[in-house]
């Protein structure tokens, strides 16, 4: 394991006014987002859908990785393999290495990921293939009774074997605990299930040994659930995120990439700014979106070569917006 390798990919993932691309949609989940403008995904689509977003001219000013899925980190673009024609662009490569999450067994309405087997193995090849750094996404439901303890400790303990394998590869983990914002919860509820859940993580890397100024963490913010008739502002959402990370996550990691969600676009891009004005936080604050970056691209393409161009500028006027109000 080389630490000074770990750190500078780290500290690069989060250099600047920069952020990360989320474009790892599995099978089912490109599946749902293409249908959306009326396409059935397969490899070609799929690949047509992300060239459009990797070649977007100067994005690589607010883009420094791209989060790619097994499928996409196979494909070439202009006669390179995937990796290869990030690099080229100063884009560091990504992949998830997660099967995704599976119902967990005696635990109603509750999740637990699965892709631990063979890992390494499968490590060792994505490091062959030019990644420098992996994402496992661990997802945390909020209901009646739930999340359980159970759930989240072994969710954590998941995320720390996962990043413990990556580093022992000299690939930095993107560690993804997410508590979902699809309940009717309010902010507080949001607030102390996060905290528990980066309570575990924190515990559980800890005691696996995973050195942490090489991961970067990726977490929800605290906010309330979608359903919630009270909807917290901007301004408290950006308060109670900072003050929940200030109570968990360690100094020593490097940075911190929130998900968007499901938030719009317009909210995603607002609440990171409002984060970003409060001082003293010993991480970088940044994005590794999904949705909130490529959904006005996507509406725009509609899967038409003629619209190619007009997509980019809609992807690189939101990677634009998304990173601009930060210290650079
Ligand atoms: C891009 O979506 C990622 C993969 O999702 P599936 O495993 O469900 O196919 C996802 O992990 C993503 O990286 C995060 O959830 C953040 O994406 P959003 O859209 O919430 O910003």
């Amino acid at each position: 394991m080389d630490i000074n390798l770990l750190k500078q990919t780290a500290q690069a993932m989060v250099v600047g006014k920069k952020g990360i691309l989320a474009a790892d949609e599995s099978t089912k989940t490109i599946q749902k987002r293409l249908e959306k403008i009326g396409l059935e995904s397969n490899p070609q689509i799929n690949l047509a859908y992300r060239q459009m977003l990797f070649t977007t001219p100067g994005i690589e000013e607010y883009i420094s990785g791209v989060i790619l899925f097994d499928e996409t980190i196979r494909q070439e673009i202009d006669g390179k393999s995937m990796s290869e024609y990030l690099s080229s662009r100063g884009i560091l490569p990504g992949i998830k290495v997660d099967k995704g999450a599976v119902d967990m067994e005696g635990h109603p309405g509750e999740k637990i990921t699965e892709g631990l087997e063979g890992l390494d193995g499968r490590m060792k090849e994505y490091e062959k293939k030019g990644a420098k750094f992996a994402k496992w996404r661990a997802v945390i439901t909020i209901g009646q009774g739930i999340p359980t303890d159970d759930c989240i400790a072994e969710n954590a303990k998941r995320l720390a074997e996962y990043a413990y394998i990556c580093q022992q590869n000299n690939i930095v983990p993107i560690v993804e605990p997410e508590v979902l914002m699809d309940a009717d919860n309010t902010l507080e509820v949001c607030r102390e299930v996060t905290s528990r859940t980066l309570k575990a993580v924190f515990e559980k890397l800890k005691e696996k040994g995973v050195v942490l100024e090489g991961i970067i963490l990726k977490p929800n913010m605290v906010i309330s659930g979608k359903n919630c008739p009270v909807q917290a502002s901007g301004e408290e959402v950006a308060q109670v995120t900072v003050e929940t990370l200030k109570d968990t996550v360690p100094a020593e990691v490097p940075g911190i990439v929130f998900l968007s969600g499901g938030q719009s676009p317009d909210q995603a891009t607002e609440n990171l700014a409002l984060i970003n004005q409060i001082p003293g936080s010993p991480w970088k604050l940044s994005f590794s979106y999904g949705r909130a970056l490529q959904d006005e691209a996507l509406t725009v393409w509609s899967g038409k070569e003629e619209n190619v161009e007009a997509a980019q500028k809609a992807f690189i006027e939101r990677a634009k917006k998304v990173s601009s109000p930060r210290a650079s």
